[in-house]
């Protein structure tokens, strides 16, 4: 059975969300992050080397890498609607998504959550890096929501998995409060059943 380590608050969420979609049997092993730094504990090290989540063990194989995780997953569920096939335009679609939400997307935001941890003055030469490659990512995640209805086209894909958790750091970071687009998908897509069960379970 594939075994899911799971950390509170974390990206782990893709995974256990994918699975309840895909409806796979599958068990939790939780961590709970260190209530003072928010690190990881040294169980999840035990697991992978890099101490980080998610990391999925099954027949042998232990794989880091949410984006890496979730194909390893869509390739053991029988037949999903949740990748497009090769042959779909929308395939190429899917791919760049699933990829831009960790590639992407994660740089901005995560240091955005990094500066504001630490007493700075707003004038540091990553301010405007950062604030630049923000309006950038979410203009054209804006755009591409006003013109259709999920990431890779008209249909629910795996990318609005990877997409659905970077966002929701970036709400958390109060960064999509003049986005009411993403808002609205956000809310759409926590309205699933499996995104529920997977919360449910973090
Ligand atoms: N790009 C990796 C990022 C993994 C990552 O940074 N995970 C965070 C949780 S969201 C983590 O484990 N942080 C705890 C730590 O670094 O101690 C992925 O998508 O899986």
């Amino acid at each position: 059975m594939i075994k899911v380590h799971h950390l509170n608050q974390s990206r782990s969420t893709r995974v256990l969300w994918l699975l309840e979609e895909l409806k796979l049997p599958y068990e939790v092993v939780h961590h709970a992050r260190d209530p003072h730094t928010r690190l990881a504990p040294a169980s999840l090290g035990q697991v992978h080397p890099l101490n980080k989540a998610p990391v999925i063990e099954h027949k042998g194989l232990v794989l880091c890498e949410s984006g890496a995780v979730m194909e390893y997953l869509l390739d053991q569920a029988d037949s999903t609607s949740l990748r497009p096939h090769k042959s779909d335009p929308n395939y190429y679609q899917y791919l760049e998504w699933l990829h831009f939400a960790e590639g992407t997307l994660a740089l901005p935001i995560i240091a955005t959550l990094l500066m504001g941890m630490e007493q700075r003055d707003g004038s540091a030469p990553m301010d405007g890096y950062i604030a630049k490659e923000l309006t950038l990512d979410l203009n054209y995640i804006a755009a591409t929501l006003e013109k259709q209805a999920f990431f890779a086209g008209e249909q629910f894909s795996a990318a609005d998995i990877m997409m659905t958790i970077t966002l929701e750091f970036a709400a958390n970071l109060k960064l999509l409060d003049d986005k009411p687009q993403i808002q609205a998908y956000l809310k759409k897509v926590q309205n699933r059943e499996a995104y529920q069960a997977a919360r449910a379970l973090g």
